[in-house]
């Protein structure tokens, strides 16, 4: 299989649509389809902060109803999914910017864009392995032993990554480096934490590079793994960025 995956792309439409025309896709059709047989793969977090989540979020529905994309959700794909359903979620961390885009459509618009966020949330797993267990794709990780199972604490691993229950001191949950730890051979390709290059680390790569917070939006291309990236138009937020030793 050929695939690009692109993560937290949280409404970067501009960089979306010059990253898949630097990686060969054709917008012809309104949507980027590659003349050769590549397809796409979105690690989640299609909305939220950046300026045009809704346009974001209607491509990647389109390409997946096509069979020409895959996703696996987001923590702020899971947000926005449980504000769709109607239940009271807080407008905060980037979800009011979504929903503030929502309310300026017509009521017509804004109906389809739930049916069709809903539709692609619901059909799509927390996370996918593909070509034959060589490629797993989930938002914020896994741990190896756990492709193939699936439970509350994997469920949670897959949107948030491996938290500790604690808080930073400017208030964001630890976060633990559980693919430093990573042994195994398939490649688990994932996003979630921002950081200033791709962060390959045995055979995991974390291919969000804080496209929202002024750094570039990325994509791997697979079996070649390679990367391709594209600069960000938004201002540039230091302190979003993570480092690892
Ligand atoms: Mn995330």
């Amino acid at each position: 299989m050929q695939i690009d995956m692109i993560g937290d792309i949280h409404g970067c439409m501009d960089e979306l649509k010059e990253l898949t025309e630097k990686l060969g896709y054709d917008w012809e059709k309104g949507m980027p389809v590659h003349p050769g047989k590549r397809m796409l793969g979105f690690v989640g977090d299609l909305t939220d902060r950046g300026p045009k989540s809704l346009q974001v979020a209607d491509t990647v529905w389109r390409l997946w109803k096509k069979g020409l994309a895959t996703y696996v959700p987001g923590n702020h794909c899971n947000k926005l999914y449980r504000y769709f359903l109607g239940r009271n979620v807080q407008q905060t961390h980037g979800l009011e910017t979504t929903v503030a885009e929502l309310k300026a459509c017509p009521p017509k618009e804004q109906q389809r864009h739930r049916r069709q966020f809903i539709e692609l949330y619901e059909k799509s797993p927390l996370y996918q392995v593909l070509d034959s267990g060589k490629l797993v794709i989930v938002h914020a990780g896994i741990k190896r032993k756990n492709i193939g199972r699936m439970n509350k604490a994997i469920q949670t691993f897959a949107l948030y990554g491996d938290i500790t229950g604690e808080k930073n001191p400017d208030g964001t949950p630890v976060r633990r480096d559980w693919a430093k730890a990573d042994m195994g051979d398939g490649w688990i390709v994932y996003g979630h934490t921002p950081v200033k290059e791709p962060r390959f680390a045995g055979h995991t790569v974390n291919i969000d590079t804080g496209c929202v917070f002024g750094g570039k939006l990325t994509a791997l291309r697979y079996p070649d793994i390679e990367t391709v990236s594209v600069p960000s138009s938004m201002p540039f937020v230091e302190e979003k960025f993570r480092t690892f030793d």
